[in-house]
């Protein structure tokens, strides 16, 4: 771009649909019509009065169509600091969906609140239609989420303005990079924005495939390839010690299969700290590795010696079993309606080692 059309308001900007990174010049906008049709407009300059008035509901067109279909995202998420990406690695079926919805659905509830982070409404047309067709019904009825095979090695989950209570604000954007097709990896370009940019990797593990210690494998799968083809895929990025210095954290997610089972019932019933405590993510974590070390599940343990910060934690998505098409009952439900347990846990372990450790997120 000649020097010479470049506004002082130009910055560079993370599109949080794609991870595209391109150069806003701080003016150029679009406003949504009530049917579809996106006009554009141009902002006022930051200082003037106008400016907040007019930013309210203006988005952003990303340059990098996808399929030659364009896609917007609110002003919102490129106000304050560069996103935080946090990508789900797991096979189909371990529970990446579920989880993402639980979390997603407990944000939305403010139960974060407690724990010194909130988040700011942003009119992200994506969210609301994730809300009303994902994650309510989730919560409201116990059904799950929709099952969708995908082509997609990454895709866009969902996306929040975050605040802390320290005053910072950034997006936090989860991708679902469930990898089922792992062929084609390093040609996948969205694959490869998001393996550069992702800032905190949730390793999702379902304990119905591993075995229960006595020698008698669950389902005789011994391995989630999606993890060594995430952390191969993640060679390029900064080492120490031979360890990745991506903060990672392993979710033993349908927990509430093995809430009789010690030690996870008492991790499961023990009530929500405020804030990050560190002792008990340091002995939920030896209390999980232990528990897949004694099932020999350690293929799913591979980020604990690949990553440099890894913590290790029990989770539910549904809080309740699901339940199986038996004609008299519909395919796709929980028992109840969901009471997720302790999903917010490995992201606030991961919000605090990206704090500390990554440089990105700190913010400008
Ligand atoms: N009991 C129980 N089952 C779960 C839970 N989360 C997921 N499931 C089961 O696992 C299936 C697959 O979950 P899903 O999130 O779609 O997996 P994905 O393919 O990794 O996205 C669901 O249809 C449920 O049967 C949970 O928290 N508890
Ligand atoms: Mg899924
Ligand atoms: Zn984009």
């Amino acid at each position: 771009m000649p020097v010479n059309t470049t506004s002082p308001d130009t910055k560079t900007v993370t599109c949080v649909i794609c991870l595209e990174e391109f150069e806003w010049d701080g003016r150029e906008a679009y406003r949504r019509e009530a049917n579809g049709p996106t006009a554009r407009i141009t902002l006022p300059p930051r200082d003037s009065a106008k400016w907040a008035a007019e930013v309210q509901g203006a988005v952003l067109r990303c340059p990098n169509e996808i399929n030659r279909v364009p896609h917007y995202f609110p002003v919102d998420f490129v106000l304050y600091d560069r996103p935080v990406v946090i990508g789900f690695v797991g096979t189909t079926m371990a529970g990446k969906t579920c989880l993402l919805a639980a979390m997603s659905g407990e944000i939305d509830r403010q139960r974060l609140g407690p724990r010194g982070l909130g988040t700011m409404p942003v009119n992200l047309t994506e969210h609301h239609k994730y809300r009303t067709e994902v994650v309510d019904p989730f919560f409201d009825e116990g059904i799950a989420p929709p099952h969708t095979p995908r082509s997609e090695l990454v895709t866009y989950a969902d996306a929040v303005l975050m605040t802390t209570n320290t005053g910072r604000t950034f997006p936090l954007v989860f991708f679902d990079a469930a990898g089922e097709q792992l062929r084609g990896l390093q040609q996948d370009s969205m694959a490869l924005r998001f393996l550069h940019r992702v800032d905190g990797l949730l390793f999702v593990v379902d304990p119905d495939l591993i075995g229960d210690g006595s020698g008698r494998a669950g389902t005789g799968i011994l391995d989630d390839p999606t993890f060594s083809a995430t952390i191969a895929g993640l060679r390029f990025r900064p080492m120490q010690g031979g360890r990745l210095r991506v903060p990672a954290a392993i979710a033993i997610t349908k927990s509430d299969t093995l809430r009789f089972t010690s030690p996870v019932d008492r991790w499961l019933s023990r009530p929500t700290p405020a804030g990050v405590d560190r002792d008990a993510i340091r002995q939920e974590s030896q209390d999980a590795y232990a528990f897949l070390h004694q099932r020999r599940a350690t293929a799913w343990l591979a980020p604990v010696d690949r990553f440099q910060w890894c913590t290790l934690h029990f989770v539910s998505a549904s809080g309740a079993s699901y339940l199986t098409a038996d004609g008299t009952t519909k395919a796709g439900r929980f028992v109840r309606p969901a009471r997720p347990r302790r999903v917010l846990e490995p992201l606030m372990a991961l919000l605090a080692m990206i704090e500390e450790h990554n440089e990105h997120a700190r913010g400008d």
